[in-house]
């Protein structure tokens, strides 16, 4: 299959105990960094997913002041926690970006969650990757052009599987249309976690 220009698709990227060590990390974050329900800016209507974000920056939206990026958690009002080493390092080894990411925004999918069309571009810097990694179970991703009728392709993502939006291909509208339930044993619980890391600030 052929992806735009600067995407990338690395299937089974991290093995087993990768993945179970990540998601020891992100329990650690999310037990600082509870998740919550984000809403959408103007209609207030409650997205499918839930979120938090570790690293210095956390990506937010609410109904009054829009998608942005904040410093705190908009409900416990602390600080981020730091982004786990293991994030840092796969930034390190794939993203082929000096600045190290500001933000990694923790998505937690039931098996009847989803996310929309759209594009990443609340980031003042856009020559950064963003580097998505996925969790549990098996989603279907959609990607299509710069523009939000361009023809899109889909396809499936599955635990350990990294994608990579970069380049010409970073502002490249994509979204989850969804969750196949128990594809995965890595979340007892099941559904999906999907982590992306961003470069914020240029
Ligand atoms: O869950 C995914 O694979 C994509 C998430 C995403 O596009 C986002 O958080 O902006
Ligand atoms: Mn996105």
């Amino acid at each position: 299959m052929l992806l735009p220009n600067g995407i990338r698709h690395l299937p089974g990227y991290l093995d087993h105990p990768a993945q179970e060590a990540l998601v020891e990390a992100i329990r650690a974050v999310v037990a600082e960094a509870p998740l919550y329900t984000p809403v959408m800016p103007g209609t207030g209507k409650e997205m499918s997913v839930r979120m938090t974000n570790c690293g210095s920056l956390g990506w937010v939206t609410d109904k009054q002041r829009g998608y942005r990026y904040q410093s705190t958690h908009p409900v416990t009002g602390h600080p981020w926690p730091a982004m786990p080493q293991q994030l840092l390092d796969l930034w390190g080894d794939i993203a082929g970006y000096e600045k190290s990411p500001e933000a990694c925004l923790v998505n937690f999918y039931g098996d009847d969650a989803s996310m929309g069309l759209h594009q990443d571009r609340d980031e003042q810097d856009l020559k950064a990757p963003v580097l998505s990694v996925s969790l549990g179970n098996t989603c279907l991703f959609r990607v299509g052009g710069l523009n939000r009728n361009d023809r899109t392709l889909s396809f499936k993502l599955a635990s350990g599987d990294i994608v990579v939006l970069g380049g010409e291909g970073r502002l490249c509208f994509h979204g989850v249309d969804r969750i196949y339930p128990a594809t995965s044993t890595l979340l007892k619980n099941g559904g999906r976690i999907n982590l992306t890391l961003r470069r914020v600030q240029p």
